[in-house]
């Protein structure tokens, strides 16, 4: 298992079918640089922030550093043994500020009364207040004086949540992971309420795990990391461009370290501004032109200056795969031509470096988009003409899965609505889980009834979008559906989804899935394979099969844009495009914030070399209601 940051691991191996980075950052950096200035605009507007000892600019804090700081607090008090409605007082805190669709910065700025939002008190709307001046929340600061540091490791361990470490440290005294490893080893754990054999060994796999995995971050996740660093390398006099290369750019599922390409007039000040940045916790080299610092997250960042003229070549070098750059070196070979992040030469003589096009005209090819670079079939594609034209966020019409407070999301139907009528979309599908889904309140027959009759009001009251009625229902161990046929022929859409019964055995789970495709009602398979990124493998289940079996019934395959899931992987996504199955770009949105999924969901497409035609909600309303009901059998 690769190991996400211990703050991704928190929450979701407590619940893991409320991903926590379902609802991630509430201004993603995507691929277009439009939506990167609109976003960083609204994060980053001056005059507030923390304390600026550089004298280039003033930082402020985003709303998912806040929301990590009170799921922090929530689990340190809740190792510490405090009152239980205190610690869900801040984590109800975190989830409105992570739900939340606007800037909190902006918001105070704006002089709203952070009071007025759900479950956020006076104490504790004076708590984010102190910490949006400050950087700090004078409550963490306690807890970490108060408890060992190392217990936070703990949490990292996966099915290990502030409960369960709560217990080994004051029943047994275990405060770090080798102590806890000890334990394991000694059978001891098992005398303890809550652990059995099977825990036990689950832990000692997972240290094991740890001692070699290498830390990886979900892009999502470190997209807030690069967005407010961008933005303030940019404040810097006299710099140009600032792009983040690597798998970053190439829109990888994890990353493993930043890697950032600036212009600028001189690289001096770019260099002391990177080391002079506030949230820098360790400087691992600084050089003229390039330097590698720690974020106080721990997230590494190399950053390169060059010059203008080698700007494209930088890059086409830094932003990989290795694979893809060492193909385009050995064609420009053939040609006499050196490629290096400087440029490319004859002799000594540059001949192409200013854009990314230069370069890759250079070897005969067209720009290849950086989702593709992955060294595995987009050179040749590109020598023969016959790249992708990939999808874009403009081209989604609709999103086909989203949850409400009938459920476990946090906003209304109305709010789900307005929101995503203003993210542009012309038709948004409401699916709520089913009965089976207790965690997570479960519609049954009766409340499912009563929210078709509510959307069928919404509808009639609202204009410029259209409201679908839907279900995210469970399929139950034996491939049943856990809602009756009667309610399921009421709906527009029927996705069905595994939230259980993850063991089965590889046969068992791919029959079981067909199965519930065959379903008269079924429309589209959620998350197929049901991997959490760095939490969760994905079942056993020959996608291969799952893949044929939608071509064959004529049925449709979610990818689900949550950032811990963005499941279709690329390589299924290229499967399903092989075999004609449209594939449904959805957000899983749990609060407005959620529908920046979309955002996530169409990087992962793109590196599944989908085009327009290849996605099932580009289609408009009246298509895609015919397309549906080409599903029932
Ligand atoms: P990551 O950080 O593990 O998520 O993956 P990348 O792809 O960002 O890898 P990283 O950070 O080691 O390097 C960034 C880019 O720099 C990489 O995608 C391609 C380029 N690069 C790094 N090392 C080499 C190399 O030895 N040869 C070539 N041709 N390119 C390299
Ligand atoms: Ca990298
Ligand atoms: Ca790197």
């Amino acid at each position: 298992m690769s190991l996400i940051s211990i703050k991704t691991l928190i929450t979701d191996t407590i619940k893991p079918t409320t991903a926590r980075w379902a609802t991630a950052s509430p201004c993603a950096v995507t691929m277009q640089d439009t939506c990167r200035q609109a976003a960083v605009g609204d994060k980053f507007a001056h005059g507030c922030g923390w304390a600026d000892d550089t004298g280039v600019t003033a930082m402020r804090m985003g709303n998912e550093q806040i929301a990590n700081a009170l799921d922090e607090i929530a689990n340190l008090l809740e190792i510490d043994n405090a009152n239980p409605f205190r610690v869900r007082a801040y984590r109800n805190a975190a989830r409105t500020v992570r739900g939340l669709g606007k800037n909190l910065a902006t918001l105070v700025q704006q002089g709203r009364d952070l009071k007025s939002l759900p479950g956020i008190g006076r104490d504790l709307a004076a708590k984010i207040e102190a910490m949006l001046d400050t950087g700090h929340m004078a409550a963490l600061d306690e807890l970490h004086k108060k408890l060992p540091a190392s217990l936070e490791d703990l949490l990292r361990i996966p099915g290990m949540g502030p409960k369960r470490v709560q217990t080994l440290y004051h029943k047994l005294g275990i405060k770090s992971l080798p102590q806890l490893e000890r334990a394991a080893r000694s059978g001891r754990l098992r005398e303890l309420p809550g652990f059995g054999s099977k825990l036990q060994q689950q832990i000692l796999d997972a240290i094991a795990a740890h001692r070699v995995a290498e830390v990886r971050w979900l892009r999502a996740q470190a997209a807030v990391y690069a967005e407010q660093l961008v933005a303030y390398l940019k404040a810097i006099p006299g710099v140009n461009e600032v792009v983040v290369t690597g798998s970053y750019r190439r829109g990888n599922e994890t990353v493993g370290d930043l890697d950032i390409v600036v212009t600028a007039a001189k690289p001096d000040p770019v260099m002391q501004g990177l080391v002079a940045y506030p949230d820098v916790k360790q400087v691992v080299s600084s050089g003229s032109t390039r330097s590698s610092v720690i974020l106080g997250n721990g997230l590494q960042v190399d950053v390169r200056a060059v010059k203008q003229h080698s700007l494209g070549a930088a890059l086409h070098y830094f932003t990989g795969s290795k694979a893809h750059n060492i193909q385009i070196r050995r064609l420009g070979q053939k040609r006499g031509l050196k490629i290096n992040e400087y440029g490319v030469f004859k002799g000594k003589r540059l001949v192409a470096g200013n854009t990314e096009q230069q370069v890759f005209r250079s070897v005969g090819l067209p720009w290849i988009p950086p989702e593709l670079r992955e060294g595995d079939a987009e050179i040749d594609a590109a020598r023969r003409g016959e790249l992708p034209k990939l999808i874009e966020r403009d081209d989604l019409k609709g999103d086909l899965h989203a949850h409400t407070q009938a459920t476990d999301g946090q906003a209304s139907i109305e709010e789900m609505v307005t929101a995503a009528k203003r993210r542009g979309l012309r038709y948004i599908a409401i699916t709520d889980h089913s009965r089976h889904l207790t965690v997570a309140h479960g519609l049954d027959v009766k409340r499912l009834l009563r929210q078709i009759e509510q959307i069928d009001h919404i509808n009639e009251a609202t204009k410029g979008i259209t409201v679908l009625k839907g279900t995210e229902v469970d399929i139950l161990e034996d491939g049943a559906l856990d809602l009756p046929d009667a309610v399921l022929a009421r709906l527009d859409l029927v996705i069905g989804a595994v939230h259980s019964h993850f063991q089965l055995p590889r046969n068992k789970q791919t029959e079981r899935i067909l199965r519930a495709m065959d379903h008269r009602y079924f429309s589209i398979l959620a998350h197929p394979s049901g991997r959490l990124i760095g939490a969760r493998q994905a079942y056993a289940v020959d996608m291969e099969r799952v893949v044929g079996h939608a071509a064959q019934r004529g049925c449709f395959l979610e990818l689900n844009g949550q950032p811990q899931r963005l499941d279709l992987n690329d390589t299924y996504c290229r499967m399903a495009q092989e075999q004609g199955v449209l594939v449904s770009v959805n957000s899983d949105a749990h609060s407005v914030a959620g529908f920046d999924n979309l955002d996530y969901g169409i990087v992962q497409a793109r590196r599944g070399w989908l085009a327009k035609d290849d996605v099932l909600n580009t289609r408009a309303v009246n298509t895609l209601r015919r397309l549906l009901r080409q599903t029932l059998l």
